[in-house]
This record gives C-alpha cells, sequence and structure tokens, in this order.
C-alpha cells in the first residue's frame, strides 16, 4: 500500500506512535510518505520506502501572525496523494489533521485515498472539547472514512463528548520489546547506590508534575533515591523553582529531551505518571516492557495499560500520599520490584507488541479499503 501519515512533528506520544507506525509499515514493504511541517522528532530511520514531504506555510502580511496551516497541509496532502497515488491517508490528532484531509479528499473528488484519523488523547478530552474546536472536531470524525482510538476510554469519551455515532476501532499504541528491555547495570543513571525514580513527559499541566515531585520529596526522606525527570514544556520553570524550594538539587536531575529514551527507561527503578487523564500513556508501557513498576493514576486509559497491584499500582488522581506509600514500599523491596517488573513486561508483550498490532492497523486499512 502507498500510506500517506500525517502527526505533529514534535515531542509527544502522537508523533512518536505515528513515526514508529510509519517505520514499521515500511519494514512490512509498504511505501510511507510522511506529511507535516518539520521531520517528525523520531523520524531517524533511513529506509526507501519511507518519504518526508514538507509543508511550508508561505508568509503574507494579511496573514499576521496566523498562517494558515490547516490549508497549506490539504494543498500538500493534494499534490502527494495524486503523484504518489496513496491508497490511505492516515492522519494522527484530529486537529486539524482529520479536516485537512476533508479538504483534500474534496479537492480530489473521490478518486484520492480513504482518509483514517486516529485520536489519540487530548484532541478530545482537552482541545477537542474547547468551545472553539468542538464542532469542528466532531465534523473531522464523523466525515472520516475510518476513526480510530488508542483506547476503550478514549472511544467511549469520544462519543459521550461529542455524541458521534460513527464507528470507532480500538486499536491499542505499542512497543517493540527488542528496543525497551532491561539494561541492569549499563544505563546512563547508575551511581552512588540511590534508587532511580523516572518520570518522562512534556511537562504539560495535564501531567501534574507538581504531583511527580510530591511523591518524590516523601519518598526521598525514606528511601536514598533520585529522581530523573525527562523531557521538558511549559511546567518546567516551576517543576524548577520547586526543586530549589525544597533543597532537591542534589536528588532531581532535569534531562530535557532525550532521543534515546530506552536507554533510560533500561535503568530506573520506578516510573511515575500521575497525570490529570491519559488516554493511553505510552511512557508508562514503555516503562513497563523495560521492566519497570509504574505507579499511575486510575485516569482514562491507564488502568487498561497498567493493571494495579500487578505491575504497578494506580492511585486516584492527586493521591501524592497514597503513591508516595506504594512508591517506597517498591523502592524498599527489591523481590517485589522485580517480581512486578517481569509481569509489567510480560503483559506488555502480551497485548501491545509491535507484531500484534501492526497488522490490526493494516486489516483495517484494508477494510476501510473495501468500503
Ligand atoms: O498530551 C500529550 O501528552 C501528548 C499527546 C499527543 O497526542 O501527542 O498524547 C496523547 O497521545 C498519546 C499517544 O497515543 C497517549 O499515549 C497519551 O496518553 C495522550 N495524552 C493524553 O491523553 C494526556
Amino acid at each position: 500500500m502507498n500510506v500517506g501519515i500525517t502527526c505533529y512533528p514534535t515531542v509527544g506520544g502522537s508523533g512518536f506512535v505515528a513515526t514508529e507506525l510509519g517505520i514499521d509499515l515500511a519494514r512490512r514493504g509498504h511505501t510511507v510518505h510522511f506529511i507535516s511541517y518539520a521531520l517528525p522528532t523520531r523520524l531517524t530511520h533511513l529506509h526507501e520506502r519511507l518519504r518526508f514531504h514538507e509543508v511550508a506555510t508561505t508568509a503574507y502580511p494579511l496573514f499576521g501572525d496566523y498562517r494558515p496551516y490547516t490549508l497549506a497541509l490539504a494543498s500538500k496532502m493534494v499534490e502527494v496523494a495524486q503523484h504518489e497515488k496513496l491508497d490511505v491517508l492516515h492522519v494522527h490528532y484530529a486537529i486539524p489533521h482529520a479536516i485537512s484531509a476533508f479538504i483534500a479528499k474534496q479537492i480530489l473528488n473521490g478518486i484520492g485515498p480513504k482518509v483514517i484519523t486516529t485520536l489519540h488523547g487530548t484532541d478530545i478530552t482537552i482541545v477537542g472539547r474547547d468551545p472553539s474546536y468542538l464542532p469542528i472536531t466532531k465534523y473531522g470524525i464523523d466525515v472520516s472514512d475510518g476513526v480510530t482510538a488508542v483506547s476503550k476510554s478514549l472511544r467511549d469519551d469520544t462519543i459521550a463528548n461529542f455524541g458521534t455515532t460513527k464507528p470507532i476501532e480500538v486499536i491499542p499504541n505499542f512497543i517493540d520489546p527488542t528496543r525497551f528491555h532491561r539494561r541492569e547495570g549499563e544505563g546512563p543513571f547508575f551511581s552512588c547506590g540511590r534508587k532511580i525514580v523516572c518520570h518522562a513527559s512534556n511537562f504539560r499541566k495535564v501531567k501534574r508534575i507538581e504531583d511527580v515531585l510530591e511523591i518524590f520529596l516523601r519518598v526521598q526522606k525514606r528511601v536514598a533515591s533520585r529522581l530523573v525527570m525527562l523531557g521538558d514544556g511549559p511546567e518546567r520553570p516551576m517543576a524548577e523553582a520547586f526543586v530549589r524550594e525544597h533543597g532537591l538539587e542534589d536528588s532531581v536531575y532535569f534531562i530535557g529531551h532525550v532521543a534515546n529514551v530506552e536507554e533510560a527507561f533500561g535503568s530506573v527503578d520506578l516510573f511515575l505518571l500521575p497525570s490529570e487523564t491519559e488516554s493511553f500513556g505510552v511512557a508508562a508501557l514503555e516503562a513497563l516492557a523495560s521492566e519497570v513498576p509504574v505507579i499511575a493514576s486510575r485516569a482514562g486509559g491507564l488502568p487498561e495499560v497498567v493493571i494495579d497491584g500487578e505491575m504497578g499500582y494506580l492511585r486516584p488522581v492527586g493521591d501524592v500520599d497514597g503513591m508516595a506509600e506504594r512508591a517506597i514500599e517498591l523502592l524498599s523491596n527489591d523481590a517485589l520490584r522485580e517480581r512486578m517488573g517481569k509481569a509489567g513486561r510480560a503483559w506488555a508483550i502480551e497485548q501491545f507488541d509491535t507484531a500484534k498490532i501492526i497488522p490490526q492497523y493494516t486489516d483495517y486499512y484494508e477494510k476501510v479499503l473495501l468500503g
């Protein structure tokens, strides 16, 4: 198949998932055309069947600060669909990608690719619910030829928020277990005999970064430990101020964005994801595959990824005391941590192995193509 993929190229789960899907499709013999305003962060892999098409938005004084990206993207989709004979145009994150794809399809007047929209999370639970985007998000979903969601929870939220009757196929996010695995003694954070607690995200409000720090504040009083913060974003200045205020400079490391997260995850002891909401939580899955137990909030799709009491613990959103208590328990008990770590990896492979999930996408493409 010739597959067009549009995603946000920046650091974020939807872009990572879209990029890894594209790379895997290319390895399986499909030709994949990424269409976006910049090269997706994780598209570092060279393959003869992988192409990138940059969307340029020309400046014009009348546009002011508002260059019409949605329209430039639609124009590029038309061009790529025509010249590369796309069978499927798979857009990740509804806003504005589903609408650009719809416009492209209208321009192509029935001879273009089928449009499949994958819903990822905040496009439904936060941004898409905002009155300024709600009608257009619902419309983008309704006019797509196929719609997938990364968890049952997100599918249910979509139906509840938008009242759509569009069938939504649940295809969960996936993991390559050969990339994410335990790296005992070889990771970058092994030092000084302290336990390593880790968080990774884009440091947005929804991640509740302050809760990560509050949990660690309690943990480090009881267990010799360090907190490794991977990623960056709007909440980082607040987090750095918190660390200074509590005198934690020697225990909390802000690493920033890292390209090879697998090396980091393979060498930590515990992963924290206390988000306000999380449609899936790819980072939690990456930790599980690396044999790292996860403590997360019982929110959104996280209970579909982390089984409470088997490979970590789920607590209500904001329950920093409960999460800290469980973190202390896990960090103080090597046997328990190891058992949960192994259970998490086994579950990740059983449920979310790339080898099982990618065929669900190609089967779905074929189903949509058959109409
Ligand atoms: O909001 C983010 O954290 C980024 C966002 C994205 O679309 O880039 O992540 C969402 O999609 C990921 C991939 O499917 C999911 O793993 C995340 O749970 C989801 N984020 C939220 O629901 C908050």
